[in-house]
């Protein structure tokens, strides 16, 4: 059953109680390790439901255009009292809806339409925002792209600064969506300074490693610096801009009223509560053993023959080439799916297959970290792998249910917050 229960939905709604309560009991049966994926504790699952969604409140706390904003104010406020604390930064926004929209407002405070902004490619790691020719920021703008070194698998910072130098983008984003490596924001803050361009940092996927001091922070290098709440950072889907002083009024402009109307008030207290969770001393215990247990794992998966971009991983992110392995990533991660381990199929840089049937696997250990997975199960896990892509390389169904049997039996020592056996 979905923890908190879920009486009200079953009663009057059968048919989506069914379906959520199916989706608690998969997220507590299969071995999560989608690196942007997590399981937010019961605290912030009950301020997600809250009666603050049926508020409407424009504006920022104290300049709001709807009155009866008795308790959103000080709710917002501690949230971004809270992001401030915990990232050490002058400013934070904690209204945007997500990730995308959060870095549609850099643009829209700092660029216009048809000049240059800067990022990483999307086949390369960057994220479809930083300039992918099919999102609104490589079609209402000019995105010029960076990538790795085919020889290294690492962000080529001669590449970065010449293109910098030569395209003066308005806006670089440093970040990305598949960077198995520490992002090197020095690097990135001198060329943005060369260059005369703002630096953005994206810091989605490595937010709750920064917060827990498992990867080095931004601030300092980037006055800007987008996340959303909900990967590492263990927090509701929602997202949040954080900037020194000079860059804090076009933010907040560009968010409400440039891009968005009300914020969502019961995501903005779900992420005051995952913020509080963030500042607790065990925090820093699970982002040092997130980064712990990838590096397990891709030592585990490196000793069965797999190839890692990059060689390995410095943070949560594993990203494999399954080219030497005789399978595509897609195959690979719909039979991994059969066997109970839940990942997803990714391009790798130079991919010579199609996006949507790429070379490579994307995955990652913020989610069974926080149910308490050690190094010590990462040998294991790397084993299932390894007998399940093995086993789809050669159209054999036969290991994939038993797999998915024994994982079930493992993580049944390892509860998940939000689902429970018991009714
Ligand atoms: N969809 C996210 C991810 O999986 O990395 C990025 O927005």
């Amino acid at each position: 059953m979905h923890q908190p229960p879920i009486p009200q939905i079953e009663a009057t709604d059968p048919e989506i109680a069914g379906l959520i309560n199916g989706e608690a009991r998969r997220q507590s049966e299969k071995m999560r390790l989608i690196p942007s994926e997590n399981y937010v504790s019961l605290a912030v699952l009950e301020a997600c439901g809250t009666v603050l969604t049926n508020k409407y409140s424009e504006g920022y706390p104290g300049r709001r255009y709807y009155e009866g904003q008795q308790f959103i104010d000080p709710i917002e406020t501690i949230a971004i009292e809270r992001a401030q604390a915990l990232f050490g930064v002058d400013h934070a926004n904690v209204q945007p809806y997500s990730g995308s929209p959060a870095n549609l407002a850099v643009y829209l405070a700092f660029a216009q339409p048809g000049d240059t902004i800067m990022g990483m490619a999307l086949p390369m790691g960057g994220h479809l925002t930083h300039g992918a020719a099919v999102s609104v920021a490589g079609r209402w703008f000019r995105p010029v792209q960076y990538g790795v070194r085919r020889d290294t698998g690492r962000i080529d910072f001669d590449e970065v600064r010449d293109l910098a130098l030569r395209e003066r983008p308005k806006v670089i984003f440093a970040g990305g969506t598949a960077v198995p490596r520490t992002i090197d924001f020095p690097a990135f803050a001198e060329i943005a300074a060369e260059a005369g361009a703002v630096l953005v940092a994206d810091i989605a996927h490595i937010a709750g490693l920064i917060a827990g001091g498992a990867h080095p922070s931004p601030v300092g290098y980037a006055p800007v610096i987008t996340t959303t709440t909900h990967k590492t950072l263990r927090g509701p889907r929602g997202a949040m801009i954080m900037t020194d002083a000079e860059h804090a009024s076009p933010i907040d402009k560009a968010v409400f009223p440039g891009l968005q109307g009300g914020p969502h008030n019961h995501t903005t207290a779900a992420i005051a509560v995952a913020l509080h969770e963030a500042a607790a001393p065990s925090f820093r215990a699970y982002a040092a053993q997130v980064v712990a247990n990838a590096a397990a794992l891709a030592a585990a998966l490196q000793e069965r023959g797999y190839d890692l971009v990059s060689g390995g991983t410095d943070n949560h992110l594993l990203l494999v080439d399954l080219t030497s392995k005789g399978i595509g990533g897609k195959p690979a991660a719909k039979a991994l799916d059969r066997a109970g381990i839940e990942l997803n199929f990714n391009t790798v840089p130079f991919d010579t297959r199609r996006p949507f049937d790429p070379s490579g696997i994307r995955l990652g250990t913020p989610a069974i970290t926080t149910r308490g997975l050690t190094e010590q199960h990462m040998p294991l896990l790397a084993a299932w792998m390894d007998e399940a892509i093995t086993a789809a390389a050669k159209d054999d169904e036969g290991p994939l249910e038993r797999i998915a049997a024994e994982i079930r039996d493992l993580l049944t020592a390892f509860p998940a917050p939000g689902w429970s056996a018991q009714p």
